[in-house]
């Protein structure tokens, strides 16, 4: 099993797509083990985008991600990283194919609805950024066999 990070960005909580993101998510068979709301502020934004520091784009990017609270996720299933990157898209989501969630809500290349780690490294570091322990949840799932058989 696998656990990866998710958040979605202060345009889908304005646009009141929280629900239908989740419910893509979690109609895929992925598990939900951790899940609230928070307001982001500088301080996590430059460590969470600093790959992206030197990049033109990347004040917007601080301020729109700051605009309103995030709702992070984390989320388990087997190759969960893989799984959720292919659910949600190409980073822009004119270019993302239909039937992803980039895909299917956001016409544009910032405002793409939904971050998810790329790896299983950084999933690994996003979880401790954006969850205490104890705010990550392991509980039986009766249904694993039907999901993975
Ligand atoms: O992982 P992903 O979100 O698909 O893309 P990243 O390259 O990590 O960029 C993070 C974030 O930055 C992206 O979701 C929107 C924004 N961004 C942008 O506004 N313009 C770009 N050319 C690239 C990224
Ligand atoms: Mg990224």
């Amino acid at each position: 099993m696998e656990k990866t990070l998710i958040l979605l960005k202060p345009c889908t909580v304005q646009r009141r797509l929280i629900g239908e993101v989740i419910n893509r998510i979690e109609r895929k068979g992925l598990r939900i083990v951790g899940l609230k709301m928070m307001q982001l502020d500088d301080a996590i934004l430059n460590e969470h985008y600093a790959h992206l520091t030197e990049r033109p784009f990347f004040p917007w990017l601080v301020s729109s991600m700051k605009s309103a609270p995030v709702v992070a996720m984390c989320v388990e299933g087997n190759s969960a990283v893989t799984v959720v990157r292919n659910i949600v898209g190409a980073t822009n989501g004119r270019k993302a194919a239909p039937g992803t969630i980039r895909g299917d809500y956001s016409m544009s290349g910032q405002e793409n609805i939904i971050h998810a780690s790329d790896s299983i490294e950084s999933a690994e570091i996003e979880m401790k950024r954006f969850f205490r322990e104890g705010e990550i949840f392991e509980y039986p799932d009766p249904l694993h066999d039907f999901m993975y058989a």
